[in-house]
């Protein structure tokens, strides 16, 4: 049933991994949504998506198409972002962004709610929602940096391959079957879709997440490494990162270590700081095997932590072990909760 109250939303790449996902949240937050237009492309435009029991037909995506609009939550790439967002913010609407395309915008407020709210108000009409791998991470890293001052982190990744869209998980199922079958693998999406050569996923490990830069980092790695310390509000925080793609279909998994800034921290120290942490939880018991891995951790909102182990050598140094369903807090969660705090805000 349509709601008289509320705010008009449309979402941009409603079609796709994370705009599913987005539907399904505003749907089960209940969302004051007043009324929702669904956009994609034109290969999309014309299919029927239901909400709430009333069904919605899909529009190719124009500039008129943000008349009326409140919020938009965009999640089609970032060509795509760059031609809409001026359009909808011209048009009165906040945006909400989940790709790189405003990120390190100085005018654009990076947000993760349980790190830096705050920064919302700050919005001139675009609010721009983190990397997947870079969320999880930063959840982690604020009770610690909160309590015990943060002086360094490395990070290496292992990243599921929904976070590279539908058409990635489709390659995946495919070479999975071709590969048990004695088939030749056919690669054409991962690493990138674009880049000139392409590498099977399915029982591979791909240490390339988007474009190489000039530094040999890939976007992805530099993405982890930027957004991070603009979050945490930490400029001169030494971050580095290694991004790699394994085959499995949902959830990001992290090994991240950690140098404290405090003397004299123990594991039972860290635990405490997550244990209290708004949208953490701790799964970390080596006795009874206990600690969260990608599929534990698939459909749920939190993020996961465990193996928290002090480093053998460097007595402020720790290692964790961190995991998200990357198209939940990753992705569509997080820019519903952008969302909700704006709306709060009002
Ligand atoms: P996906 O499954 O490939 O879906 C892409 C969506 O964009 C589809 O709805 C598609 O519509 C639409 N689209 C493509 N070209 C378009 C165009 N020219 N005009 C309008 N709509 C268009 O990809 P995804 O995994 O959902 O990711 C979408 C984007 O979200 C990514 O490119 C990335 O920038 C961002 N993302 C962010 C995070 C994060 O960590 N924050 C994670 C994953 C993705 P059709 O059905 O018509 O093709
Ligand atoms: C996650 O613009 C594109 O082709 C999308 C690339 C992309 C991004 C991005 O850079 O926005 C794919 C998957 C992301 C992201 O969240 O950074």
């Amino acid at each position: 049933m349509e709601q008289n109250t509320g705010y008009n939303v449309a979402v941009l790449g409603a079609t796709g991994a994370v705009g599913e996902t987005i539907l399904k949240l505003l749907e089960k937050k209940e969302f004051p949504v007043k009324e929702l237009k669904l956009l994609s492309s034109k290969r999309s435009a014309g299919k029927k998506i239901n909400f709430k029991n009333r069904e919605i037909t899909v529009e190719e995506a124009a500039p008129d198409s943000f008349e009326g609009i409140d919020i938009a939550l965009f999640s089609a790439g970032g060509s795509i972002s760059k031609k809409f967002a001026p359009e909808a913010v011209k048009r009165g609407a906040v945006v909400v962004d989940n790709t790189s395309a405003f990120r390190m915008n100085e005018d654009v407020p990076l947000v993760v709610p349980e790190v830096n709210k705050e920064d919302i108000k700050n919005h001139k009409g675009i609010i721009a929602n983190p990397n997947c791998s870079t969320i999880q991470m930063v959840a982690a890293l604020k009770p610690i940096r909160d309590t015990f001052g943060l002086n360094r982190v490395i990070v290496s990744t292992y990243q599921a391959v929904s976070g590279a869209g539908a058409e990635a998980v489709k390659e995946l199922e495919a070479q999975s079957r071709d590969y048990l079958d004695n088939q030749e693998l056919h690669a054409e999406l991962l690493p990138v879709k674009g880049d000139k050569k392409h590498y099977p996923i399915a029982f591979n490990a791909l240490p390339q997440i988007d474009v190489f830069q000039e530094n040999g980092y890939t976007f992805e790695e530099m993405k982890m490494i930027n957004e991070t310390k603009k979050i945490m509000h930490a400029p001169a925080l030494p971050v580095a990162a290694t991004c790699v793609r394994l085959p499995f279909f949902t959830s990001h998994a992290e090994s991240i270590y950690i140098e404290v800034e405090k003397d004299g921290i123990e594991i039972d120290d860290v635990w405490k700081a997550l244990e209290n942490a708004e949208g953490i939880v701790l799964q970390d018991d080596p006795a009874t095997q206990t600690y969260p891995t990608p599929l534990s951790a698939e459909d749920k909102e939190e993020v996961f932590v465990g193996r928290v182990r002090k480093d053998p050598d460097h007595e402020k140094g720790f290692h964790l072990w961190v995991v998200s369903d990357n198209l939940m807090k990753g992705a569509a969660l997080n820019t519903v909760q952008i969302a909700q705090a704006l709306i709060e805000n009002k």
